[in-house]
C-alpha cells in the first residue's frame, strides 16, 4: 500500500475521507497516490494541512491556534469574506472563515480533470444572523482540489441569490499561510516595482523597488494589479513555492514580526519566523455582483525544488515556466 494512502477493506483507495479533527471539528482529508494530502475543515471552510509526497507540511499553523468556533483558525487558508481588512459593523475579515460549511452534494458542474478523484466541494449560505450583519442573499461554493502531482487548488464561487434585485460587493482574500524555514532567507519574486497600499502606513499608496522582496522587519502590504504567477523562495529548503491566481488581482504580504507577533495572542512569539502569508486577493477594487452573476476566483499552489542562491535563480523561467 502507497505511503499516505488509506485503503478500506474491500482494498479500494480512499482519496477523500470525512473524519474528525482537533476538539472534533469535522474535516474532509484528501489523499493523493503518490503521498500528498491535504486537510480542509468545515469549520471555516479553512485547509488547515498540505503536504507534499514526503509528509512535509507547507503551511503553517500557529503554535497556539485556537481550533474552537468562534475564534479563527490562525494557520492554512483562512478564507476572508465579505470584506478583507476591518471596517464598518463586519469583523476583521469578515465572517466565512468563522463558520460551519457544509459539504455541496450538489455541486455545478465543474470543469474537472476527470482522472482527479481528490476533491471536495463545500457550500456556505447565508443564516438569519448573518443576514442581519450582511442583509444579502449568496451561495458560496468552494472547491478544494489536490492534483495527482500534489499542487492544491481552492476555486470559490459566489453567486448573488438575493431576490430584491439588488447587486452586492465584496472584496476577498484566500489568507494563505506559508511554512518558511526562516522569513530572514525568503525572498518573494513577482511584485518587483508594482504599487502597493501600505496597512503600516495608513493603506498610503507606495511603488516598490526593483528587486525581489526580502524580509528584516513587519510587512503588511496590499500589492494591485498583481501578475497571475507569484515565486515564494525558501533559502533554507531549497523550495519554491508558485502562487497562481484567476480572477484575484491584488495580492496581500504579511508578517508580523516579533512585537507585533507578541501582541497576537493565538500566534506563538517565534512563530512569525518561520511563516509568511502570501494571499491572492480582490481588496483595491470591490468586486460587484447583480442578482444571478457568479464571481469565481481561483488560486493554484505548488512547491517546486529551487536552487536559491540570490540572483542565480531566474525568476523569469519561475513565474513564466
Ligand atoms: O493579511 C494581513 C492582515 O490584514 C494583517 O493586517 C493582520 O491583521 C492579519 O491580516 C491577520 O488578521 P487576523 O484577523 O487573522 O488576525
Amino acid at each position: 500500500m502507497r505511503e499516505g494512502m488509506k485503503t478500506t477493506m474491500s482494498g479500494e483507495k480512499v482519496a477523500v475521507e470525512l473524519c474528525k479533527g482537533i476538539n472534533g471539528l469535522d474535516k474532509i482529508v484528501l489523499r493523493e497516490a503518490r503521498g500528498s494530502s491535504a486537510e480542509v475543515c468545515l469549520y471555516g471552510g479553512q485547509v488547515t494541512s498540505w503536504k507534499n509526497d514526503h509528509g512535509e507540511e507547507l503551511l503553517f499553523m500557529s503554535s497556539k491556534a485556537i481550533f474552537k468556533p468562534p475564534k479563527a483558525i490562525r494557520g492554512g487558508i483562512p478564507i476572508c469574506f465579505p470584506q478583507f481588512s476591518s471596517h464598518g459593523s463586519l469583523e476583521q475579515h469578515g465572517f466565512a472563515r468563522n463558520r460551519i460549511w457544509s459539504i455541496d452534494t450538489d455541486p455545478p458542474p465543474f470543469p474537472t480533470n476527470s482522472s482527479n478523484k481528490a476533491f471536495v466541494d463545500l457550500i456556505l449560505k447565508p443564516s438569519e444572523e448573518d443576514m442581519k450583519i450582511w442583509p444579502h442573499c449568496y451561495e458560496f461554493r468552494l472547491r478544494v482540489s489536490l492534483s495527482p502531482s500534489g499542487d492544491l487548488m481552492l476555486i470559490s464561487r459566489i453567486r448573488n441569490t438575493n431576490t430584491d434585485g439588488k447587486p452586492f460587493s465584496f472584496t476577498f482574500a484566500y489568507h494563505t499561510y506559508f511554512s518558511v524555514s526562516d522569513i530572514s532567507e525568503v525572498r518573494v519574486e513577482g511584485l518587483e516595482t508594482l504599487d502597493y497600499l501600505d496597512n503600516l502606513e495608513d493603506k498610503k499608496r507606495f511603488t516598490e523597488q526593483g528587486d525581489a522582496i526580502t524580509f528584516e522587519s513587519e510587512v503588511d502590504k496590499i500589492y494591485v494589479s498583481t501578475p497571475t504567477k507569484i515565486a515564494i523562495l525558501d533559502h533554507e529548503k531549497k523550495r519554491t513555492f508558485v502562487l497562481r491566481k484567476d480572477g484575484l488581482p491584488d495580492a496581500v504580504v504579511w508578517n508580523p514580526w516579533d512585537r507585533k507577533a507578541k501582541a497576537i495572542p493565538d500566534l506563538g512569539d517565534d512563530d512569525y519566523k518561520h511563516m509568511l502569508c502570501v494571499e491572492a486577493a480582490a481588496v483595491e477594487k470591490p468586486i460587484t455582483l447583480k442578482p444571478g452573476e457568479e464571481w469565481k476566483g481561483r488560486q493554484e499552489l505548488c512547491a517546486v525544488p529551487s536552487s536559491y542562491c540570490s540572483g542565480q535563480l531566474d525568476p523569469q523561467r519561475v513565474l513564466h515556466g
